[in-house]
């Protein structure tokens, strides 16, 4: 959110701030009841009920955590490099970062949505968003690897995105910033926003097997900011529904600018009508430049192509497929219930919330109850679309999730609190206070048909003294509340990896038993390869070498090698022979400026060196894999170009010669 509000924010963060430290509740400290240990503490040896996929921020990752216990089991790697990882190091996972920009190291990941079957969560898939250079990940929940990274076109700050059809057949993506499309010329007066900027909605398809993305179509709409989004369930399957600001269509001071009218609006977009208009031939051609990366198990090596064409439907032209339905002021989250008849809105700005029926809409389109039209886009009357308004519920409402027992639970950035209301009589039922400036929150299966009501855990933007102190930068704090009875109950304080957005959660059994444990020696086909010892070997072509070594407890094979001469280009590519569970072996050598490697077993993962003056270089495994470990190391001789050191490599057999103690020269 930080990213999203605009400096209007910043001043009611100043607020909060100094309310903060005025009022904080007396009782904070002991807001917590007695019970509240034995809750969250889960004995040595046994496993969370939840698995937590909990968005990085601005550190570009996805964090795991498992529930109710807060301990942190892993961080996928999806739009940063990671040295714990290798990822974006090693050569076989570097094109995953590839974009039309060039290599981009580092992202911005704010949401991430769960793969879901009949609007249930299913457990195969985690789709992430890059906020920056507008992208769509997908993460495969058997390796917890990034599998596929998709870039978006005609976008720039993909924030409205990922958020999927309750079958998984669309990720869906809405361009924070309206631009000028990618094959028109940018290079236009700022000031010429009404004319020349347009959004974009992307539709990306999801192969039912494979998982794999395309983007199927995109929607040129009018030029506004679209913040967020939720698919239509049930009855509401096959619309999707997006918040949007800056309705004024600002192009400076946003904070002032953007937050004039009264009212910005919900796009409903009827997509199964978009696919009617597709097939029928009504979308144009558009010629744009996307990276489509892909992460491929068996090779284990990503390849990256650039795609040059996009298929676009202008919504301004083909009538039905776009709505607009006014939502006071700014709206953030836009999140529809369980049943998929109520869509909530939450204008950051309002005093209230306003909660829309499908049923409503539906009608109001039918009988044509519009006020007009938006840039071609007709606008329905906000009375025809209401259902009602939560009155009073708190301050900056951001956003909404379900308890599937017809309650919602809202986030209240200004005012600090989460507030839980009923849906049918829109009245409120509880409020807790969260520490401090919650955005996010997340119900176990929360934006599902069937939300897993046990938990709420609660993303805050602004920490202050709920930790020890760590200097000016603070760990940020999410909470956990047990939802289970009537009372909302803090029961939990955790700190997180970079500043969590959205986060999801879902039953652990859906997940766990799918884990690969490692990969088939058998099934590897990485072109450099080395499916046993006897396999390895030192191939040099003029100036490239390739190393293939192996790596087993607890030696490197070869760990000899002699004839490295400066001005090459050396390729380590390390296999991991191991066939258990648990084993991976680490790779390092003295002064590579590309990092290290991390392999797990049967992978082969590639490390390029390219020495910078002629001596002796060791390199050793950096992961403890058994008692012998800190033995597992080699030693690479570099000699100067141009000299006639024989290529030898071995492993157990190079011993000194025995008529000389030094050995050989
Ligand atoms: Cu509210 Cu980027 Cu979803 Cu942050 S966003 S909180
Ligand atoms: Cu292999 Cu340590």
């Amino acid at each position: 959110m930080k990213n999203v509000q605009s400096l209007l924010i910043c001043g009611l963060i100043m607020i909060i701030l100094l309310e903060a430290n005025s009022c904080k509740p007396k009782n904070a400290g002991n807001a917590v009841s007695g019970d509240a240990a034995g809750k969250v503490y889960i004995a040595p040896g046994k496993y969370d009920e939840f698995y937590n996929f909990v968005s990085g921020g601005f550190s570009g990752q996805m964090s795991v955590y498992g529930l109710p216990s807060a301990r942190l089991l892993r961080v996928i790697p999806v739009f940063s490099v990671d040295p714990e990882k290798g990822y974006g190091y090693s050569e076989e996972s570097k094109p995953m970062l590839n974009t039309s920009h060039g290599f981009v190291p580092w992202d911005d990941l704010h949401h991430e949505d769960l793969s879901q079957t009949n609007g249930e969560i299913d457990g195969r898939w985690i789709f992430a968003n890059a906020n920056n250079t507008p992208r769509v990940a997908r993460i495969d929940l058997t390796t917890f690897h990034t599998a596929e990274i998709i870039e978006i076109p005609n976008s720039a700050g993909n924030h409205s995105s990922p958020f999927i059809t309750e079958n998984t057949e669309y990720v869906v993506a809405g361009t924070r910033f309206s631009v000028p499309p990618d094959n028109a010329n940018g290079d236009v007066a700022i000031n010429s926003y009404k004319k020349n900027f347009k959004g974009s909605i992307s539709f990306i398809s999801v192969d039912k097997n494979t998982g794999g993305m395309a983007i199927a179509f995109q929607l040129r709409c009018p030029g506004v900011n679209f913040d967020l989004s939720h698919a239509g369930k049930g009855k509401s399957n096959g619309w999707f529904f997006f918040s949007c600001y800056n309705t004024e269509q600002a192009n400076t001071l946003l904070e002032v600018n953007a937050s004039q009218r009264d009212k910005d609006f919900i796009m409903a977009v009827n997509w199964k009508k978009a696919e009617e208009y597709l097939k029928a031939g009504k979308g144009v051609k558009e010629s744009v430049k996307y990276a489509h990366n892909v992460y491929n198990e068996k090779t284990h090596s990503a390849t990256s192509e650039i795609r040059t064409e996009v298929i676009v439907l202008d919504t301004k032209e083909l009538k039905d497929i776009c709505y607009f339905i006014p939502c006071p002021k700014s709206p953030h989250g836009c999140d529809v219930d369980p049943t998929g008849e109520y869509i909530v809105g939450s204008g950051k700005l309002a005093a209230l919330i306003p909660v829309f029926s499908f049923d409503k809409l539906m009608k109001a389109i039918a009988a044509k109850d519009f006020i007009g039209d938006y840039d071609g886009i007709p606008v329905v009357k906000y009375e025809s679309a209401l259902y009602g308004e939560v009155k009073k519920p708190g301050l900056g409402p951001l956003h909404t999730e379900f308890d599937g027992k017809g309650n919602a639970i809202t986030t209240f950035f200004v005012s600090s609190e989460i507030v839980k209301w009923n849906i049918k009589d829109l009245k409120i039922l509880d409020r807790a206070p969260t520490y401090y400036s919650p955005g996010h929150l997340c119900i176990p299966g929360g934006d599902t048909k069937k939300p897993n009501a046990k938990y709420v855990i609660v993303y805050n933007k602004i920490t202050k003294d709920r930790y020890l102190p760590t200097g000016p930068e603070l760990a940020q704090s999410a909470q956990l509340f047990d939802i289970s009875g009537d009372k909302m109950q803090l029961i939990l304080d955790f700190p997180t990896i970079g500043e969590p957005h959205y986060a999801q959660a879902v039953a652990a059994d859906v997940i766990r038993n799918n884990s690969v444990k490692f990969y088939k020696l058998e099934e590897n086909t990485h072109p450099f390869v080395s499916k046993g010892e006897g396999e390895t070997k030192v191939i040099r072509k003029d100036k490239r070498v390739d190393i293939y070594i192996t790596a087993i407890r607890s030696h490197f094979a070869p760990d000899n090698i002699e004839g490295i001469k400066m001005g090459d280009d050396v390729y380590w590519h390390v296999t991991n022979l191991e066939q258990d569970w648990d084993v991976p072996h680490g790779f390092a050598i003295k002064g590579a400026l590309t990092a290290e490697l991390l392999i797990m077993p049967g992978e082969t993962q590639t490390l390029k060196w390219s020495p910078e003056k002629p001596g002796m270089y060791p390199f050793y495994c950096t992961d403890f894999c058994s008692a012998l470990h800190q033995e597992m190391q080699g030693y690479v001789r570099v000699s100067p170009a141009g000299s006639n050191t024989a290529l030898l490599f071995s492993t157990g057999k190079n011993m000194p010669p025995k008529d000389s103690a030094a050995g050989t020269k």
